[in-house]
């Protein structure tokens, strides 16, 4: 199911209004991207425009512009319960329900009395007053210059929309590797290009910013964490809290790390599992028509894309790990028949 309301919301910001513009719980590339894309457009309308973050972008992102601007709840609840109130629309940015800003911020954005827009990617989006959505779209980026172009508005891609959409695109699809299912990715960043953004810059903050700590924490990871289950074409990575904390783990060190572990040859289903304090998260990939999405949703309270998911768990970390083999032997015949 597709949703294009741009008309509406041409309509919707058609004179100055108050625009809250939100990103999903532990932010990634493609929600940061697109809600400071979105910013950077929309201001050159003389909108009032406020960022509402739950927590923090890990640093390989902090450095785009208008980053700073933003309200983090986790850090400022207050500020940011005030600015949800005196929103007249409110923007959902590449998630598809409230509750994956988290619970309390969820609530807080679903009682709003703004007008509620979503601009995702993710299946099963809920009930919003206007939509744009499509699961067929790389990013949430993507969406945000189908919708700057639907709008008749492409001139007003400067560099820091430019920026942003770049970034929204190139982490969401490792750039280029996966979720690419038409031209337009393509035909887009040829445009963004054309902005004269610097490529090299960007390129060197995202993938080239590394930590000490977190490259040798990547290295400990696949040396010594990762377990091959040959006979269900799984891979999985098991950090602990110890883990982390002895390589001083920062917000974002582990992202990407569960494509290690899809990397192996054979392989079709790769998870990280990560120690939290209440809690294991959960991050699926898969390749081919493997679907993880449903497996993260069914079994692990969860859910995403068809190759990319995510999940929580309550238990252990042994019995999650019991839960992960158990769960997958249902899928035994579905993992062997894959053909890569
Ligand atoms: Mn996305």
């Amino acid at each position: 199911m597709k949703y294009n309301e741009y008309h509406s919301i041409e309509n919707a910001i058609a004179s100055k209004r108050k625009i809250l513009l939100t990103a999903h719980a532990n932010p990634d590339g493609d929600t940061i991207g697109s809600s400071l894309a979105l910013y950077h457009y929309l201001k050159q309308f003389g909108h009032e425009i406020k960022l509402v973050f739950p927590n923090e972008a890990p640093l390989f992102l902090a450095w785009l512009p208008a980053y700073p601007l933003a309200l983090i709840y986790d850090l400022n609840p207050n500020a940011v319960t005030q600015a949800i109130e005196e929103a007249e629309i409110i923007f959902a940015v590449d998630y598809n329900a409230f509750h994956r800003t988290g619970d309390e911020l969820g609530l807080l954005l679903e009682s709003a009395t703004a007008l509620k827009i979503m601009i995702d990617h993710h299946p099963n989006p809920a009930d919003f007053d206007f939509r744009i959505s499509d699961t067929s779209a790389s990013s949430t980026a993507e969406l945000v210059y189908r919708l700057i172009s639907d709008l008749g508005q492409l001139d007003k891609i400067n560099q820091d929309v430019a920026a942003c959409l770049y970034v929204g695109l190139i982490t969401d699809t490792g750039s280029f590797s996966y979720s690419v299912n038409s031209a337009i990715p393509f035909q887009m960043a040829a445009f963004l290009y054309e902005t004269a953004i610097d490529l090299q810059a960007i390129n060197q903050k995202i993938y080239s910013a590394f930590t000490e700590s977190r490259l040798r924490l990547t290295g400990f990871a696949v040396s010594e964490k990762l377990t091959l289950i040959p006979n269900l074409r799984l891979a999985y990575i098991a950090l602990t809290q110890n883990d982390l904390a002895r390589f001083k783990h920062q917000n974002g060190d582990t992202e990407g790390l569960v494509n290690y572990a899809l990397s192996l040859e054979n392989v079709v289903i790769a998870v990280l599992l990560t120690e939290k304090e209440d809690k294991i998260r959960l991050s699926f990939r898969s390749k081919s028509d493997f679907a993880v999405n449903t497996i993260a949703n069914k079994f692990f309270d969860g859910g995403g894309h068809k190759n990319a998911a995510g999940g929580n768990s309550y238990d252990s970390m042994e019995d999650t790990i019991l839960k992960l083999n158990t769960v997958l032997q249902q899928y035994k015949s579905e993992l062997e028949a894959v053909v890569l």
